[in-house]
């Protein structure tokens, strides 16, 4: 059963939209030119993540801690979510759209919490505002998770690319065996290699060079201490739904909690936002 789309077009001449297949944006045109980085080998049948756009990764990031049904990345990815409200144009002109995402079968089957994922995206002309708001319905029991936007941006080259804001950050290194901890010497991140970093206290602000028609991105996040860079290079041909020839043409930064997990008190929420803004 494929997922429903929802698009967010905020039209007026400004071909500006978002497609969302299940809660992953697959698409994001500003002046009509796409923004993501989408493998054409990516799957849409519901059952397994999109390769690319933007992936929401809850409740973990990166692998289970052992046995058990939960998926590398959590379930939020293929789960069913509702749409809420909308999509709305709001008196600004944007476009509104809420999605929420609250336990399962499929959800208790992996992870023993009530809980509710609220996820609302404004369009702007040349900005994606995203915000969540995770509550805990529970009137006993705190729960920790990890969040994180998996943003794959487009961009002609990777090697052209440049990544502000992580100059000094220490950082893990997934590529080293074990991995382990390092500190950002660069003022720039670039990518020349196999890359996957988890940045950690990272600034709430990232620059992005170099990406479609040698735009910038600009990156501005609240509450979600870490940035994820990755790129898999050569190894995308051991990703069945990566295209071999495709890592030159996307990089991720990623906006997330995830070298601490984030933890909700009972009755409470996290809340966090990042906004994508083309410059
Ligand atoms: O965010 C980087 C990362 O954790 C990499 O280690 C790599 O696994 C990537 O995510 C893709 O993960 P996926 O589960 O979508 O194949």
């Amino acid at each position: 059963m494929s997922t429903p789309v929802v698009v967010l077009d905020r039209g007026n001449n400004t071909t500006c939209t978002i497609n969302l297949h299940g809660c992953t944006i697959v698409s994001w045109r500003v002046n009509n030119q796409e923004q993501l980085f989408v493998s054409k080998r990516s799957v849409f049948d519901g059952k397994k993540p999109i390769r690319g756009g933007i992936p929401f990764v809850f409740p973990i990031f990166g692998g289970p801690m052992g046995p058990g049904p939960m998926p590398q990345h959590g379930f939020a990815r293929i789960a069913r979510w509702s749409l809420e409200k909308g999509p709305d144009r709001l008196h600004t002109g944007d476009v509104e759209a809420i999605f929420s995402l609250t336990e399962s079968d499929m959800t208790r089957s992996m992870w023993n919490c009530s809980f509710k994922v609220s996820y609302r995206l404004i369009l702007r002309e040349k900005e994606l505002h995203m915000n969540v708001v995770v509550f805990n319905p529970s009137k006993e029991v705190p729960f920790s998770f990890n969040l994180l936007f998996h943003t794959y941006f487009k961009c002609p080259d990777v090697r052209r690319c440049q990544v502000t804001g992580l100059a000094g950050c220490t950082f893990i290194d997934k590529t080293r065996e074990p991995p382990n901890t390092y500190q950002e010497c660069r003022d720039v991140v670039t990518i020349n290699e196999w890359t996957d970093r988890i940045y950690t206290h990272t600034p709430p602000e990232h620059i992005i060079t170099n990406v479609v028609s040698g735009r910038k991105m600009r990156i501005q996040k609240y509450n979600f201490p870490d940035t994820v860079i990755w790129n898999p290079w050569d190894k995308a041909k051991d990703i069945p739904d990566f295209g071999d020839d495709e890592y030159p043409n996307m990089i991720c930064v990623e906006s997330g909690t995830v070298s601490n997990p984030a933890t909700v008190m009972p009755g409470g929420c996290f809340e966090a936002s990042q906004v994508l803004q083309v410059m």
